[in-house]
């Protein structure tokens, strides 16, 4: 019959025009860079920028493996990629590319540690993920389609992180500056500079309106050949339908 006879021409016509998004249902965005660089900031932006298309954000921070028994925060190194949960970081982004919700574990910067509860996340067509460590693994290197570095400078980034601890975190000046010091310059150094190789995109300062451009240019062109696709697909069936 026509109806069905319709619906296996679209099937043919669509597996056989390959996606610019390759296998990927979603357009997966990774930002990193050091602690304060602009992140969170970045991907504020990259929303803004693209105006009605929705977007979800996966931090990083939510893959921390928190404090084992007995550890104590102030001696742990939370900038260390050992501090994170690769698998579960990876299998989780695998899932968002192939388009599935995901259940996402739920971290406390207060108790340093993951909740009894999940997030779900129903991927939207444009995801991003950002943290100080995103391009660490190769496994979750390949999984993304554009890789953004925010570049921002060293004494920049401690003096916004300086204000951002004390102001929202609860800590203080001393020991602020004991953690990076101790952890986070090193971490930073040792870890995240040395995956500046794998950007696309490396933003030197922020705020910077030419990279908000570049970025939204590329993204919106990648989702707009998916439409044209569809359409294509559909203009594709039409002739059989006007035999009827
Ligand atoms: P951004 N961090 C905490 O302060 N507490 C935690 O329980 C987990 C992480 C910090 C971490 C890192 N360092 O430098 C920072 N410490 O969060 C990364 N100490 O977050 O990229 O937003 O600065
Ligand atoms: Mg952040």
């Amino acid at each position: 019959n026509t109806a069905s006879a319709l619906i296996h021409e679209s099937e043919v016509v669509s597996s056989d025009v390959e996606s610019p998004l390759g296998q990927h249902k979603v357009f997966l965005i990774g930002v990193t860079g050091g602690t304060a660089s602009g992140k969170t900031s970045v991907c504020n932006r990259i929303i803004t920028e693209l105006g009605d298309q929705k977007v979800e954000i996966l931090s990083q921070d939510s893959f921390y493996k928190g404090l084992g028994p007995g550890q104590d925060a102030s001696e742990y190194n939370f900038d260390h990629p050992d501090a994170f949960d690769y698998d579960l970081f990876h299998a989780c982004l695998k899932k968002i590319t192939q388009g599935e919700l995901v259940e996402i574990p739920m971290y406390s910067f207060k108790t340093h540690s993951r909740s009894s509860h999940v997030r779900r996340l129903v991927p939207s067509p444009v995801v991003i993920t950002e943290g100080i460590l995103v391009f660490y693994d190769e496994r979750v290197r390949r999984l993304l389609n554009m890789k953004i570095f925010v570049d921002t400078d060293a004494d920049v980034r401690l003096l916004r992180r300086m204000k951002r601890d004390i102001a929202e975190r609860g800590r203080s000046y001393e020991s602020v500056l004991y953690q990076y010091e101790r952890f986070v310059k090193p971490s930073y150094d040792e870890f995240i500079a040395p995956t500046k190789k794998y950007a696309d995109i490396i933003i030197p300062k922020w705020p910077n309106e030419v990279a908000v451009d570049l970025m939204a240019q590329h993204i919106r062109s990648k989702l707009h050949i998916n439409d044209v696709r569809k359409i294509y697909t559909s203009l594709k069936v039409l002739p059989s339908n006007s035999q009827v």
